[in-house]
């Protein structure tokens, strides 16, 4: 089948990059998102999120006229929804579809037959049958007969968008072959990597299992560094040495796991059956409990944190991106204001992000100015590479905590400090 038009609805994170990646190879599109600012930032030439070479690929696109932007939907020979869908409620979080269900009655009344429609949004698995199947049937056409139905998860890596979008494997689970089929051949337009078909709830749970495997793996991790703090072990070296054994490939621990994705997909699978997944459970409440921990960690390497100044370098939730959704660091922060501490924030990619309680630096200087202690939570390239010297000619204390076990421990001591890492017992390991 060939598209010659296709309809992407949201234009977030992940919206944004495939309207623009599908434009930029020929295929006219229709960039819809319900926020009129997300339009009127893309109208003007830039975009409303960070992710490297966008603004320019966002803006061949909209130069090429086959990138059009609208609040509304029209008919177009295949529709892709590509809106959030956050965890609500606490215990435990759910998913809430309430934007995927506007994104499916927008397209209703611009339902052809022939038409493919693709679920891309991460979602609970048996979402495209049971929920987006049934608002597009009220049109009168059938899913799988009249028009095609699938789910295709993206998997990229924020930070590399671009470059995944094109290259990753990709899985397209129809509701039935034909369906399938028809997804690959909109998505071959510009994917290099191959594409498996697969059936949509396949599809789903497959998206979930990568997250919610990298959630339990991290988690592991994570139990392995507290584990080798009461044994004085250097978790680090542990963990490069049980990597060198074939079938082990142990991720790294740090002051927990943040980001939209792999902080609240497990929860997707949890919810489908909550008596099943005591594992995937044990591993959520590991990491979520890990910013605590690591607020801990920290203060009784501090010998206490009331009153004391402490800088607190990177607030995002991983290194090199300016997201703070979900990130363990700002949980950091709010666990050492509430036990005290003064803290000083600088996050150098998103300098006016601000911490409840904590104060926000205008620069890096400025957040390490008469502070007590140094603490390392996003191994950012520029916070990786902080020179000790500098951070010592402003600094009162010599303390320095790593949560990222990226600090060079020589080039700390020499400078004068005493360098904690999380995962390492006191005596250094
Ligand atoms: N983290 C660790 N230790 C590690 C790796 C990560 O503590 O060894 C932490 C990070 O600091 C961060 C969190 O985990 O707080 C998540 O970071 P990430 O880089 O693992 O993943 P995301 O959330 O940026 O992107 C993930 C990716 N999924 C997998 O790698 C299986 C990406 O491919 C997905 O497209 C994305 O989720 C998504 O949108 O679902």
């Amino acid at each position: 089948m060939k598209f010659e038009s296709l309809c992407v609805l949201g234009l977030g994170y992940i919206g944004l990059p495939t309207a623009c990646t599908f434009a930029t190879h020929g295929v006219k599109v229709l960039g819809v998102d319900v926020n009129p600012r997300v339009l009127e930032v893309l109208r003007q030439g830039d975009i409303h999120i960070q992710e490297p070479g966008l603004r320019a690929l966002a803006q061949s696109a909209l130069e090429s006229r086959n990138l059009t932007l609208a609040e509304q939907p029209s008919p177009a020979d295949a529709f892709l929804i590509a809106v959030p869908t956050p965890a609500v409620g606490e215990s435990p979080p759910r998913a809430d579809l309430r934007a995927v269900v506007a994104a499916a009655e927008m397209i209703l009344p611009h339902l052809r037959r022939g038409n493919l429609v693709v679920l891309e949004s991460t979602s609970p698995p048996r979402t495209t049958v049971d929920v987006v199947a049934p608002i597009l049937e009220r049109s009168g056409l059938r899913a799988g007969a009249d028009f095609l139905l699938a789910y295709s998860p993206e998997r990229v890596l924020p930070g590399q968008i671009l470059r995944e979008l094109v290259e990753n494997a990709r899985v397209i689970g129809g509701v039935n072959p034909a369906s399938s089929e028809a997804g690959r051949d909109l998505y071959s337009v510009f994917v290099k990597g191959d594409i498996v078909l697969s059936d949509a709830t396949t599809a789903e749970m497959v998206k979930l299992m990568e997250n919610t495997f990298r959630d339990v793996n991290i988690g592991i991790a994570n139990e392995f560094a507290r584990l080798a703090e009461h044994l004085e072990v250097d978790v680090w070296k542990a963990i490069e040495i049980a990597n060198l054994h074939p079938r082990v490939g142990i991720l790294r621990p740090g002051p927990g796991v943040g980001g939209h994705c792999i902080s609240l997909d497990p929860w997707f699978l949890a919810e489908a059956a909550p008596g099943e997944t005591p594992l995937i459970r044990a591993a959520r409440q590991v990491n979520a409990s890990q910013p605590a921990y690591t607020a801990q960690f920290i203060a009784s390497r501090m010998g206490g944190v009331r009153g004391r100044t402490v800088a607190a370098l990177g607030l995002a939730y991983k290194a090199d991106v300016d997201d703070l959704r979900e990130s363990p660091a700002v949980g950091v922060v709010s666990a050492l204001v509430q036990a005290g501490a003064l803290v000083r924030t600088w996050e150098p990619l998103a300098p006016g992000a601000h911490v409840e309680g904590a104060e926000t630096a205008a620069g890096l200087e400025e957040a390490l100015r008469g502070a007590q202690a140094v603490v390392l939570l996003v191994d950012h390239r520029e916070l990786r590479e902080l020179d000790p010297a500098r951070a010592a000619a402003v600094m009162t204390g010599r303390v320095a905590v790593d949560t990222r076990g990226v600090w060079p421990r020589a080039d700390w001591e020499a400078a004068g400090y005493q360098l904690s890492v999380l995962g390492v017992g006191q005596t250094g390991g």
